[in-house]
Formats: C-alpha cells, structure tokens, sequence
C-alpha cells in the first residue's frame, strides 16, 4: 500500500503515471478526498515550491509536478462536493487581448489551485470586456492578467480602466505578470500587485485576501 509520501514524492518528480495510480488506489481504499489532496498532493506541491523558489527546480519540472498533481486532482474532484472543498478565494485569470501565450498563465493558475484558489482561467487573448463579464458572473476577490508582449501589456492598462468606467475596480484585487512586466509597471498602471513567477503570485494572492500561505 502506497503511503501519502510516495504521492506527495510522485508529484515532486513529477511522475503524472504514478501519482494517478498512487490517488486512484487510495481512492479504492475508501481514503478521504481531502485528506488525498492535502496530505499527499498539495504536500509535494509545497515541497516543489520551496525548491523552486531555491532554484533547485525550474520551470520544466514545476510543470511537469504540476501537471502531475492535476492528474490527481481530476480523480478526487468528483468525490468532493463543491461545499466541502475549503476554497480560500476566486481568481479569474487570463492573457490580455492579442497575446496568446499561455504557459506561464497556466501554471500560475495550477499552483494557485494547489493553494486552494478556485481559479477561474478564461484562456488567451482575452479583451477587457471579457474580464469585466468574467468578474460579474464569478465575483472574485483578484483578476489576474498575463501578458508576454510589450506591446500586448498595455492591455492590462486598458483592462484596468474599463474597470474603473464599469464601477468595478474597489471590488478586486488586480494582480499583473509575465516576462516584460514589472513591479513598476504594475505600480504605473495602478495594479495592486505583481508577481515575478507562479510561487511569487501565490504569496500575493495569500497577501492579498488577507490569509497566510
Ligand atoms: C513559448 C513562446 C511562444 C509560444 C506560446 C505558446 C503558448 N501556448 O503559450 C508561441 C510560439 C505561440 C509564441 C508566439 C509568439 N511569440 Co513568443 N515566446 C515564447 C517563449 C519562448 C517562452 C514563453 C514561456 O512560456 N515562458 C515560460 C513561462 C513559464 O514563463 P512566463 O510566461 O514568463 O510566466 C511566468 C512569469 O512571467 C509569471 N507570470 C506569467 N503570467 C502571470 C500572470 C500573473 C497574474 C502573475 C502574478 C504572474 C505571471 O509566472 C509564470 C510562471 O513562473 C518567450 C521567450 C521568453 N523567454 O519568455 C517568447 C516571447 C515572449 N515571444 C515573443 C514573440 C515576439 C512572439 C511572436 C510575436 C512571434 C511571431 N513573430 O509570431 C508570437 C506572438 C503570438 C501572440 N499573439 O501572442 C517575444 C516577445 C518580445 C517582446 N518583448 O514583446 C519573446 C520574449 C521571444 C523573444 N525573445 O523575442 N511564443
């Protein structure tokens, strides 16, 4: 029988194949949803933070863990009803309008997932009217923006005013990031945050809803 510290090192190496398999035998075991997601899962997740962050890991094996941990994931979801999931906060995420870039996106999102953020990822090249519809159907507490492109990132300027026009601004948090951008940028476009990698955004979004990582 597997233990919680083989899954938890499975999603450490990255082992999408042995995480599926270690989660759905726990599964058939009658062991807990959450005690799979948090004791195993999440447990290796925070181990590959703390590498990553030491730059001991890098980005091609934080996705592969990632990728892994999610393949684990999607075997539990069914088995948690939506009320039992402890969710920390809602994030609506996405890649501004006329950029395509998703992989840095992407992993912000599942690292975010694996804090317990209920995410909400629109996808790319996402105008700003999208992001307005996207807060006021899912109310979220932070409104992600990523951008790859210098000339895509005045994007999220653009976003920020519209929210400001449609009223909406005082009712989230907006976090900006992606290569080109900066913590001055963020500061000149009037964000409320910026993170630098998918761990860095992790902290701002704990931060930000006023709860400890
Ligand atoms: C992969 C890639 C592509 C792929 C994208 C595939 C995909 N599905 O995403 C493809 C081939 C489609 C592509 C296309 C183009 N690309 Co490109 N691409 C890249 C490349 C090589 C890697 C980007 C990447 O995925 N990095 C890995 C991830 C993990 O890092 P990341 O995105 O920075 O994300 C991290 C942080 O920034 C942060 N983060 C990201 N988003 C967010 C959001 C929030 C809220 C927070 C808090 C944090 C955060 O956390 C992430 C994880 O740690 C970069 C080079 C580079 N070094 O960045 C060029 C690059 C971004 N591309 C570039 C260009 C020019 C293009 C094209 C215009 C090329 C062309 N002539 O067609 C097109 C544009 C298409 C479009 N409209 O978007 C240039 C941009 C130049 C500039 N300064 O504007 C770059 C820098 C390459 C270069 N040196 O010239 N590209």
């Amino acid at each position: 029988m597997s233990s919680f510290n083989d899954l938890a090192e499975s999603v450490i190496t990255g082992n999408f194949g042995k995480v599926k398999e270690i989660t759905q035998e726990m599964i058939d075991k009658g062991i807990g949803p959450l005690e799979i997601i948090n004791d195993g899962l999440i447990a290796g997740m925070n181990v590959v933070g703390v590498r990553f962050k030491a730059e001991d890991m890098f980005v091609p094996e934080v996705m592969m863990s990632a990728k892994a941990m999610a393949g684990g994931m999607e075997l539990v979801k069914p088995l948690i009803a939506d009320t039992d999931m402890p969710s920390v906060g809602t994030v609506v995420l996405g890649t501004v309008k006329g950029d395509l870039h998703d992989i840095g996106k992407s992993l912000v999102a599942m690292i975010l997932e694996s804090g317990g953020f209920k995410v909400v990822n629109l996808g790319t090249d996402i105008a700003p009217e999208g992001f307005v519809k996207a807060i006021r159907e899912h109310k979220p507490q932070i409104v992600g923006m990523s951008a790859l492109l210098t000339t895509t990132m005045l994007n999220m300027k653009a976003t920020i005013e519209l929210l400001k026009e449609e009223g909406l601004r005082d009712q989230v948090k907006v976090i900006v990031g992606g290569a080109p951008v900066s913590q001055s940028f963020a500061d000149e476009i009037g964000a409320d945050g910026y993170g630098s990698d998918a761990m860095v955004a992790k902290d701002l979004c704990f931060k930000l809803v006023g709860k400890a990582s």
